[in-house]
Protein backbone atom coordinates (compact mmCIF):
# COMPACT_ATOMS: atom_id res chain seq x y z
CA UNK A 1 0.00 0.00 0.00
CA UNK A 2 2.90 2.34 1.10
CA UNK A 3 4.26 1.68 -2.24
CA UNK A 4 1.24 2.46 -4.52
CA UNK A 5 1.03 5.78 -2.27
CA UNK A 6 4.45 6.69 -3.42
CA UNK A 7 3.80 5.99 -6.62
CA UNK A 8 0.73 8.18 -6.93
CA UNK A 9 2.49 11.18 -5.42
CA UNK A 10 4.92 10.54 -8.14
CA UNK A 11 2.37 10.38 -10.96
CA UNK A 12 1.17 13.76 -9.84
CA UNK A 13 4.75 15.46 -10.42
CA UNK A 14 5.50 13.19 -13.44
CA UNK A 15 2.23 15.37 -14.74
CA UNK A 16 3.46 18.57 -13.44
CA UNK A 17 6.51 18.04 -14.92
CA UNK A 18 5.15 16.88 -18.75
CA UNK A 19 2.98 19.76 -18.12
CA UNK A 20 5.93 22.27 -17.68
CA UNK A 21 7.64 20.58 -20.75
CA UNK A 22 4.95 21.11 -22.99
CA UNK A 23 4.47 24.77 -21.94
CA UNK A 24 8.58 25.50 -22.45
CA UNK A 25 8.01 23.93 -26.04
CA UNK A 26 11.40 21.62 -25.59
CA UNK A 27 13.35 21.45 -28.98
CA UNK A 28 16.88 20.47 -29.57
CA UNK A 29 17.62 23.35 -32.13
CA UNK A 30 17.34 26.93 -31.04
CA UNK A 31 14.17 28.91 -31.79
CA UNK A 32 16.22 31.89 -34.19
CA UNK A 33 15.65 35.52 -33.78
CA UNK A 34 13.00 36.65 -36.06
CA UNK A 35 14.62 38.90 -38.79
CA UNK A 36 13.14 41.02 -41.50
CA UNK A 37 13.86 38.75 -44.36
CA UNK A 38 13.35 35.14 -44.80
CA UNK A 39 13.17 32.18 -47.36
CA UNK A 40 11.18 29.11 -46.79
CA UNK A 41 12.27 25.50 -47.17
CA UNK A 42 9.84 21.95 -47.18
CA UNK A 43 10.74 18.61 -47.59
CA UNK A 44 11.20 15.23 -46.02
CA UNK A 45 13.94 13.63 -43.87
CA UNK A 46 14.78 9.97 -44.50
CA UNK A 47 17.05 7.90 -42.21
CA UNK A 48 19.16 5.58 -43.31
CA UNK A 49 18.05 5.03 -46.69
CA UNK A 50 14.11 4.50 -46.45
CA UNK A 51 13.28 5.00 -42.83
CA UNK A 52 11.20 8.53 -42.22
CA UNK A 53 11.40 11.25 -39.48
CA UNK A 54 8.91 10.50 -36.77
CA UNK A 55 6.21 13.75 -37.21
CA UNK A 56 6.48 16.03 -33.70
CA UNK A 57 9.60 14.13 -32.81
CA UNK A 58 12.49 14.70 -35.23
CA UNK A 59 13.66 18.10 -35.97
CA UNK A 60 15.70 20.09 -39.04
CA UNK A 61 17.70 23.02 -37.97
CA UNK A 62 19.72 25.37 -40.37
CA UNK A 63 22.65 26.77 -40.26
CA UNK A 64 25.14 29.92 -41.63
CA UNK A 65 28.37 31.01 -39.84
CA UNK A 66 28.31 34.38 -38.29
CA UNK A 67 31.10 36.84 -38.11
CA UNK A 68 33.44 34.97 -35.79
CA UNK A 69 32.56 31.41 -38.09
CA UNK A 70 30.66 30.04 -35.48
CA UNK A 71 27.47 28.12 -36.88
CA UNK A 72 24.15 29.71 -35.86
CA UNK A 73 21.12 28.84 -35.97
CA UNK A 74 18.93 30.81 -38.64
CA UNK A 75 15.73 28.22 -39.31
CA UNK A 76 14.68 25.35 -37.30
CA UNK A 77 11.31 23.14 -36.63
CA UNK A 78 9.98 19.85 -36.00
CA UNK A 79 9.06 17.51 -38.46
CA UNK A 80 4.93 16.97 -39.19
CA UNK A 81 4.34 20.40 -37.37
CA UNK A 82 2.78 22.18 -40.80
CA UNK A 83 2.44 18.94 -42.99
CA UNK A 84 2.83 15.31 -41.80
CA UNK A 85 5.77 13.80 -43.32
CA UNK A 86 7.58 16.91 -43.91
CA UNK A 87 9.57 19.54 -42.41
CA UNK A 88 8.72 23.21 -43.32
CA UNK A 89 11.45 25.92 -42.01
CA UNK A 90 11.65 29.53 -41.99
CA UNK A 91 15.04 30.70 -42.73
CA UNK A 92 16.10 33.83 -41.49
CA UNK A 93 18.39 36.63 -43.73
CA UNK A 94 21.07 38.85 -42.73
CA UNK A 95 20.05 42.46 -41.38
CA UNK A 96 21.47 44.89 -43.87
CA UNK A 97 20.70 47.80 -41.05
CA UNK A 98 23.18 46.22 -38.26
CA UNK A 99 26.63 45.84 -40.66
CA UNK A 100 28.47 44.76 -38.00
CA UNK A 101 26.35 41.66 -37.01
CA UNK A 102 25.37 38.97 -38.87
CA UNK A 103 22.16 38.03 -37.79
CA UNK A 104 20.95 35.83 -40.70
CA UNK A 105 21.97 34.27 -44.50
CA UNK A 106 23.18 36.31 -46.73
CA UNK A 107 21.65 36.76 -50.37
CA UNK A 108 22.91 33.42 -52.39
CA UNK A 109 24.67 31.80 -49.07
CA UNK A 110 25.02 28.32 -48.55
CA UNK A 111 22.80 26.93 -46.12
CA UNK A 112 24.23 24.35 -43.73
CA UNK A 113 21.21 21.49 -42.65
CA UNK A 114 21.43 19.54 -39.52
CA UNK A 115 18.94 17.01 -38.32
CA UNK A 116 17.85 15.75 -34.92
CA UNK A 117 17.48 12.41 -34.53
CA UNK A 118 15.29 12.19 -31.41
CA UNK A 119 15.18 8.29 -31.81
CA UNK A 120 18.77 7.95 -31.23
CA UNK A 121 19.24 11.19 -29.18
CA UNK A 122 21.99 12.72 -31.79
CA UNK A 123 22.52 15.23 -34.08
CA UNK A 124 23.78 15.15 -37.77
CA UNK A 125 25.05 17.46 -40.12
CA UNK A 126 23.26 16.54 -43.68
CA UNK A 127 25.50 16.13 -46.54
CA UNK A 128 23.30 14.08 -49.01
CA UNK A 129 20.81 16.26 -50.28
CA UNK A 130 18.50 16.05 -53.05
CA UNK A 131 15.43 18.37 -54.92
CA UNK A 132 12.16 17.10 -56.24
CA UNK A 133 9.84 19.55 -57.54
CA UNK A 134 6.50 20.29 -55.70
CA UNK A 135 3.44 22.15 -56.81
CA UNK A 136 3.17 25.63 -56.14
CA UNK A 137 6.77 26.09 -54.91
CA UNK A 138 9.97 26.67 -56.38
CA UNK A 139 13.08 23.58 -57.31
CA UNK A 140 15.60 24.37 -55.36
CA UNK A 141 19.04 24.14 -55.93
CA UNK A 142 21.30 21.75 -53.90
CA UNK A 143 23.54 22.67 -52.27
CA UNK A 144 20.69 24.75 -51.08
CA UNK A 145 20.98 28.46 -50.67
CA UNK A 146 19.13 31.53 -49.20
CA UNK A 147 17.23 33.73 -51.62
CA UNK A 148 14.90 36.16 -49.70
CA UNK A 149 11.72 35.14 -49.58
CA UNK A 150 11.52 32.67 -51.99
CA UNK A 151 9.81 29.19 -50.96
CA UNK A 152 11.61 26.16 -52.09
CA UNK A 153 10.42 22.46 -52.28
CA UNK A 154 11.18 19.17 -52.22
CA UNK A 155 14.22 19.60 -50.38
CA UNK A 156 15.16 16.08 -49.34
CA UNK A 157 17.37 15.25 -46.94
CA UNK A 158 19.11 11.79 -46.39
CA UNK A 159 21.15 11.09 -43.18
CA UNK A 160 22.86 7.41 -42.29
CA UNK A 161 22.67 6.54 -38.78
CA UNK A 162 25.67 4.45 -38.86
CA UNK A 163 26.06 1.45 -36.45
CA UNK A 164 26.19 3.97 -33.42
CA UNK A 165 23.43 2.79 -30.95
CA UNK A 166 23.62 6.35 -28.92
CA UNK A 167 20.80 5.07 -26.66
CA UNK A 168 21.32 6.47 -22.98
CA UNK A 169 21.04 3.50 -19.96
CA UNK A 170 18.31 4.36 -18.31
CA UNK A 171 16.72 6.94 -20.41
CA UNK A 172 13.28 4.89 -19.94
CA UNK A 173 10.70 7.63 -21.54
CA UNK A 174 13.51 8.66 -24.25
CA UNK A 175 13.67 12.33 -23.43
CA UNK A 176 17.24 11.87 -23.91
CA UNK A 177 18.33 13.27 -20.21
CA UNK A 178 18.48 11.17 -17.56
CA UNK A 179 15.63 12.77 -14.97
CA UNK A 180 12.58 12.18 -12.26
CA UNK A 181 10.62 11.39 -15.13
CA UNK A 182 12.82 8.10 -15.79
CA UNK A 183 12.79 7.50 -11.76
CA UNK A 184 8.66 7.63 -11.91
CA UNK A 185 8.28 5.58 -15.06
CA UNK A 186 10.52 2.89 -13.74
CA UNK A 187 8.42 3.21 -10.04
CA UNK A 188 5.26 3.21 -12.32
CA UNK A 189 6.09 0.24 -14.00
CA UNK A 190 6.94 -1.79 -10.74
CA UNK A 191 3.70 -0.86 -8.62
CA UNK A 192 1.66 -2.38 -11.96
CA1 LIG B 1 23.38 42.39 -39.93
CA1 LIG C 1 14.57 10.60 -19.59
Amino acid sequence: MKIKRICLILVSVYYLFAFHSFAADETHFPKPNLQPSWCKYAGKLIFDNNVPAVDDEDEVGVFVKDNNGNDICIGSCVIGKTYPGYFYVSVYGDDPKTTDIKEGAYEQENLLFKVWDRNKCKEYTVFNISSNSFSGMELPSVPPIYVETRQFAELNLYVSTDDDDNILPGDINKNCRLDIKDIIEILTNLSN
